[in-house]
């Protein structure tokens, strides 16, 4: 079977790219697989058939012939292992790959969402102005680890990989961030410029572009 994804019906970001759909997109236009998307509205996110794909009724889910899968690093991961092209033929070298995927995830992406948390869903309570400072510096040294580790490489290790794919599928959604380090937002614009990163942003614009006609 093709392989079926599921996506927002009505993304709150407008078709930008910002839900983590983007990234199963990118990896199978990378791959070179074909596949289908099933637009899902809040509601039925929540509905027992999507709850038994995804047991927290969120996006995005994957299915093929063998496997149905949820959250973003373990669907990138399975297709990565599946098809070449987003992981190197070493085992050293799919090993540090698949590391830098659960870093992209665990150790960038959590620090990222905590910032997001403390601007807009904790404004207002009493500490939040005596913690937003601190989330955003912690924020800064994991981004400056991030940027000193690349440092003048195209790539976080080697050619690109699923790591990267995953890290600038991360970091796209927070650019903002990255204004104090022009090598992570070249990075970011570098994985954005690949032609199957493209396909798949077209087809989020198409998506919500359909649901405003
Ligand atoms: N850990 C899971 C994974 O990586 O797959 C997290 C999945 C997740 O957070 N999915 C979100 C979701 O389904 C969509 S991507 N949310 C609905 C819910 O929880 O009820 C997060 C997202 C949503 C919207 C924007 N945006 O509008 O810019 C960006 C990112």
């Amino acid at each position: 079977m093709t392989p079926i994804i599921t996506a927002f019906a009505a993304s709150p970001d407008r078709g930008r790219g910002m839900a983590r759909d983007m990234r199963v997109c990118w990896a199978l236009e990378e791959v070179g697989q074909a596949y289908e998307a099933r637009l899902l509205s809040f509601a039925e996110m929540k509905q027992a058939a999507h709850l038994a794909r995804q047991p927290f009724g969120q996006i995005p889910t994957y299915e093929d012939d063998d496997v149905t899968l949820f959250e973003t690093g373990a669907i990138v991961l399975h297709i990565a292992e599946r098809h070449a092209g987003l992981l190197p033929q070493d085992a050293a070298g799919r090993a540090r790959a698949v590391s830098w995927m659960f870093a992209a995830l665990s150790t960038v992406e959590a620090a990222l969402l905590e910032l997001e948390t403390a601007h807009f869903f904790d404004a207002g309570e009493p500490w939040a102005e005596t913690r937003l400072p601190l989330v955003q510096g912690r924020v800064e040294r994991r981004l400056g680890q991030l940027a000193a580790h690349l440092g003048e490489r195209a790539w976080l290790d080697g050619g690109f990989s699923a790591g990267d794919l995953m890290m600038v599928g991360v970091l796209f959604r927070f650019q903002s961030a990255l204004d104090p380090f022009a090598n992570l937002a070249d990075y970011v614009a570098r994985g954005a410029a690949r032609p199957a990163f493209q396909r798949a942003f077209a087809a989020q614009r198409a998506v919500f572009q359909a649901a405003q006609a």
